[in-house]
């Protein structure tokens, strides 16, 4: 393969970020986004906080209240409530100046993305670096948001070398730099290995990339399964040839059937859409996401069309929240239901990457 040109941006510190944008007074203060939960009071979580309130040990996942001792001595704290509307707003327009500057555009997530650039910079990684200080310029001067790039040959070192000076960071790999750049790095920054497996390395005493490179492809077989094996062997050799596809944010997925028979019976639909839960929920597994909007399709006997959806109070990747929610919905919809259902079904919207360290087991 030629020498590509890889991009992998990550907006920092990404819904603090744009709370601080509507509220330039918090910039100064320590910010975190909570997520809520329904039980009240201070129960839930955060989502992410501005570095200020980093400095104290706050940091994604952790309890809210775990937070607010951490920032007891500031009193100028400040606890928001998620608002994804907003953040989505935000990031639609900082992927449009991305997308304009690639040849390739994927789309990971509302803060992140990939791209190719090979042909526009001929595959200099001078010129890469220059165009990357001006998409950063750009995203600032337009948007007001800060973010970090990786620039590498390939996905894998990019979205490393993204986080490896963060915030407002860039850091360029180019390919005779790979080795050097890895080898002093922890084995966890490769993304897969989360906590369980970077302890198992501990056990064996392997802290470093480095380390990890002692270990030659049958013991990672053994240990980790070949699929496994493979990518930790390629990953801490910097191999890795996972071509940057087009993608586009996805608005929606959905299946729909139709039924064996018309039919407006709520025994009989509910089978149905039970099932159609279960095909929507693996395309949401299969690519990583979570949704926050959930909604059921009628196309009725006379070919008329009905439709019904609710908006989460968090997004979600829980298949009993998705049934959950969508009998409640059939349940509506039947009510006062004079026509027979011919086709029936589900869609998912709202959808946002799964956030969060995945330990590789679970990952692959
Ligand atoms: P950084 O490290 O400067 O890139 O910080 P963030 O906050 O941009 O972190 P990142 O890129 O891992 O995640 C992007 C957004 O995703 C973040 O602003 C909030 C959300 N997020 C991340 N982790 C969690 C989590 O554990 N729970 C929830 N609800 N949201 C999360
Ligand atoms: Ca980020
Ligand atoms: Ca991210």
């Amino acid at each position: 393969m030629e020498t590509r040109v890889v991009f992998h941006i990550d907006f920092d510190y990404f819904y603090a970020q744009c709370e601080e944008i509507r509220s330039p007074e918090l910039k100064s203060k320590p910010v975190c986004v909570c997520v809520f939960s329904d039980r009240g009071g201070d129960s839930g979580a955060i989502a992410t906080a501005n570095y200020t309130a980093r400095k104290y040990g706050v940091k994604s996942g952790i309890p809210i209240t775990f937070a607010k001792k951490r920032l007891e001595e500031r009193h100028d704290a400040v606890f928001l409530p998620v608002d994804f509307d907003f953040y989505s707003e935000i990031s639609e327009k900082a992927m449009e100046i991305m997308k304009s500057n690639a040849d390739i555009f994927e789309y990971v997530g509302k803060d992140e993305a990939y791209l190719d650039v090979t042909q526009r910079v001929e595959g200099n990684f001078e010129r890469a670096s220059h165009l990357a200080q001006q998409i950063k310029n750009s995203i600032r001067d337009k948007i007001k948001i800060s973010c970090s790039v990786g620039i590498s040959p390939n996905k894998l070192i990019s979205k490393i070398a993204s986080d490896f000076q963060k915030p407002d960071g860039l850091t360029v790999v180019p390919p005779n730099r790979i080795e050097e750049f890895l080898e002093s790095l922890k084995i966890r920054v490769i993304p897969g290995i989360g906590k369980k497996t970077e302890a198992r390395f501990l056990e064996m005493n392997l802290e470093t990339i480095q380390d990890l490179k002692k270990l030659d492809i049958f013991t990672l077989n053994k240990e980790f399964g070949r699929k496994n094996g493979a990518y930790i062997f390629n990953a801490s050799r910097g191999i890795d040839d996972e071509l940057v596809k087009e993608r586009e944010a996805s608005i929606q997925y959905s299946r729909i059937t139709t039924l064996k028979k018309d039919s407006k019976d709520y025994e009989f639909l509910s089978e149905n859409i039970l099932e159609l839960c279960k095909e929507v929920h693996s395309i949401i597994k299969k690519n990583n996401r979570m949704f926050r909007s959930v909604g059921i399709h009628f196309v009725q006997s006379d070919l008329s069309n009905k439709s019904k959806s609710k908006m989460l109070k968090n997004p979600t990747e829980s298949i009993e929240e998705l049934q959950k929610s969508v009998i409640q919905l059939l349940k509506e919809a039947l009510e006062n239901q004079t026509i027979t259902v011919r086709r029936l079904g589900v869609k998912v919207s709202e959808l946002s990457e799964i956030q969060g360290q995945r330990d590789i087991t679970s990952y692959f």
